[in-house]
């Protein structure tokens, strides 16, 4: 059993999406940042770095944090979702480090300048809308000729996926990158994305217009 610590965010749904396409038994346990819960003590026992996602495997007691750790468990857990092949198991690896480095954090930056402090610096929402772009250019490339971005369905999209799905937040058109939206649109159809996007929170899936 495996012990969920999340909020509705991207970095979090990486992980409800992954537990659902594994089919692993997960508790939920919902950390509202809005209401600081992720400074709580008891959760910086699990996360030093008070930021969700979170789990504690209760099979052997280990506790993770940072959500690309986390994917990589679940996968060597299973044995699912990453190859063991020398060429894709490092083509997942190499892309799921670039969401993390990546789409990760300078999405979050543009979700923070452009959706949430409008006005606030025009060179931040610039630098970042512009950095996003480039990103999703970068992945538009990456998807020329392939269904998902490294190899079979796998962690790799588990992890950008989500961040694509904020592309309304970040001003972001998904029709200027074609691939991009055809593999978005590949991943929403599947039933474990649609069930774990809605932990711990409903929300809508954003469809592009
Ligand atoms: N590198 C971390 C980033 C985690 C992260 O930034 N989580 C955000 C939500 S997506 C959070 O907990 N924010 C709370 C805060 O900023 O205090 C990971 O991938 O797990």
């Amino acid at each position: 059993m495996i012990d969920l610590y999340t909020w509705s965010t991207p970095n979090g749904r990486k992980v409800s999406i992954a537990l659902e396409e594994l089919g692993l038994d997960y508790n939920v346990h919902a950390i509202d940042i809005t209401k600081d819960e992720q400074f709580d003590s008891a959760f910086l026992k699990i996360a030093p770095n008070n930021r969700i996602p979170a789990i504690v495997d209760t099979d052997n007691g280990l506790t993770l944090m940072e959500s690309g750790a986390i994917l990589m468990y679940l996968a060597e857990k299973t044995g699912k979702l990453m190859s063991g092949e020398f060429e894709p198991r490092w083509r997942t690896v190499e892309w799921l480090m670039w969401q993390m480095g990546g789409p990760g954090p300078m999405l979050g930056q543009a979700h923070h300048f452009i959706k949430f402090n409008p006005g606030v610096s025009d060179y931040a929402e610039q630098r970042y809308l512009n950095e996003g772009k480039r990103l999703y250019g970068v992945l538009d490339k990456r998807l020329e000729g392939r269904d998902f971005v490294a190899g079979d369905y796998s962690m790799a999209d588990i992890a950008v996926w989500p961040w694509i799905a904020r592309f309304e937040w970040q001003t972001i058109d998904l029709n200027e990158f074609p691939r991009v939206r055809d593999w978005y649109m590949r991943i929403v159809e599947r039933p474990a994305v649609q069930k774990g996007y809605v932990v711990p929170n409903p929300q809508e899936i954003p469809l592009p217009a």
